[in-house]
């Protein structure tokens, strides 16, 4: 197949998705063109070009040029226009967007001036606050409504979101859920329960929904009961400032350690006794079942499509709920056999329901019935 496929380049959890099944696709045997304003983050980290299966991975930047009369590049324009030349250059078979706003319009923008011979049909998955959040607001609402209803499939990545979508879009998504890499992803060594210096990891985007301050407030509550623990916190944004200066307030500098993007994340996991991801939302979480797939036990909230990724892999608890959050580390910390099944049914789901195998073929199928109804739209 040829498959056109634009999203983020940055290091949130819908651009590495889109990353990783792109490789995916392209080693088996598919010719994808990635189109976005940035070769993403996990793209720059293979090889391009030919891939093994027999497939290719080519990467289109889309380029919004400024004029002095605009305030802000229309990056909407410039990325439909791209699309729409890339699939008449190529001959795509379909376009997959990720993330809706605003890739689900600038793709069904893009089918419409396509000067294909046929409909070039739309694929969207939708990731989690292009739903909830920023897509729900009154200066998307109407548009993403408008482009998801125009697309010949729309996919969400949890069976939460797929509710979200029906409920505010009043549109019918199927559930194809988030996968992991199992072979990046996995313990280090034989399952251990944690040693005497237990390593506490939050990895995120350090955005408002991650409610980093309240990792570390849990974290303060872990340090009054076992002052040997330590934190390492992994990622950047607009909430970094505030995570350094709670760190400070609650004198936890000795405790605690930032490790930015730059980080082998496969690698901090594989060491690390427990992931802490307290959201307010989380549509998915793949930074839960990255943990899981390395045997690392998940403490955080019960919202969105946590529940159904972690299930028996972790604890969660009331949104905010701190003082819970930390028992229940303290606990799982403290019970070796609790600890190491946690850990064992991570491992087992990450292998299972949330293998790429099972979710590519699921991608594929989604895939060929798009074409089919476009072929008798
Ligand atoms: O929706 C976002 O905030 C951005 C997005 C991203 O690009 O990181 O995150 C969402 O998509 C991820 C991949 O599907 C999910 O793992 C995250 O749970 C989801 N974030 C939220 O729902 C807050």
């Amino acid at each position: 197949m040829k498959i056109g496929v634009c999203c983020y380049p940055g290091l949130g959890g819908s651009g590495i998705l889109a990353s990783e099944l792109i490789l995916r696709l392209a080693d088996q045997g598919d010719e994808v063109h990635v189109l976005s304003s940035r070769l993403p983050r996990r793209l720059g980290q293979e090889p391009l070009g030919h891939r093994p299966g027999g497939g290719s991975v080519q990467f289109h930047e889309v380029a919004s040029p400024t004029y002095p009369v605009f305030e802000v590049p229309p990056y909407t324009l410039a990325l439909a226009g791209k699309i729409a030349d890339v699939a008449d250059r190529f001959d795509l078979d379909l376009v997959h967007a990720h993330y809706a706003v605003p890739h689900a319009a600038a793709a069904v923008i893009a089918a419409s001036m396509s000067e294909l011979q046929r409909r070039l049909p739309v694929v969207t998955t939708v990731h989690g606050t292009d739903v909830n959040l920023i897509g729900s607001h009154d200066a998307y609402r109407e548009p993403t409504r408008w482009a998801l209803g125009r697309c010949n499939a729309v996919t969400a990545v949890s069976r939460s979101l797929a509710e979200d979508v029906l409920e505010r879009f009043g549109i019918e998504a199927r559930v194809v859920s988030n996968f992991v890499d199992v072979e990046r992803f996995k313990p280090s060594a034989t399952p251990q329960p944690p040693g005497d210096a237990p390593t506490i990891v939050h990895v995120s985007n350090f955005r408002p929904v991650k409610r980093v301050e309240d990792v570390v407030r849990t974290f303060r509550r872990i340090v009054d009961t076992r002052p040997e623990c330590r934190l390492l916190l992994v990622g950047d944004g607009p909430d970094l400032p505030a995570a350094q200066a709670l760190v400070r307030q609650l004198e936890l500098d000795e405790h605690v350690s930032f490790l930015g993007y730059n980080s082998d994340i496969p690698a901090v996991l594989a060491r690390a006794d427990l992931l802490l991801l307290p959201s307010e939302r989380e549509s998915f979480g793949l930074a839960a079942l990255e943990a899981m797939s390395c045997g690392v036990p998940v403490i955080g909230s019960r919202v969105g499509g946590l529940p159904e990724v972690v299930g028996d892999a972790g604890l969660l608890f009331e949104m905010g709920d701190t003082d819970g959050m930390a028992l229940g580390a303290l606990e799982l910390l403290e019970d070796a056999e609790r600890y190491l099944e946690l850990g064992e049914a991570g491992v087992r789901r990450a292998r299972g329901r949330f293998h790429p195998g099972a979710v590519l073929a699921a991608y594929r199928s989604v895939y060929e019935h798009s074409m089919a109804n476009a072929l008798t739209a």
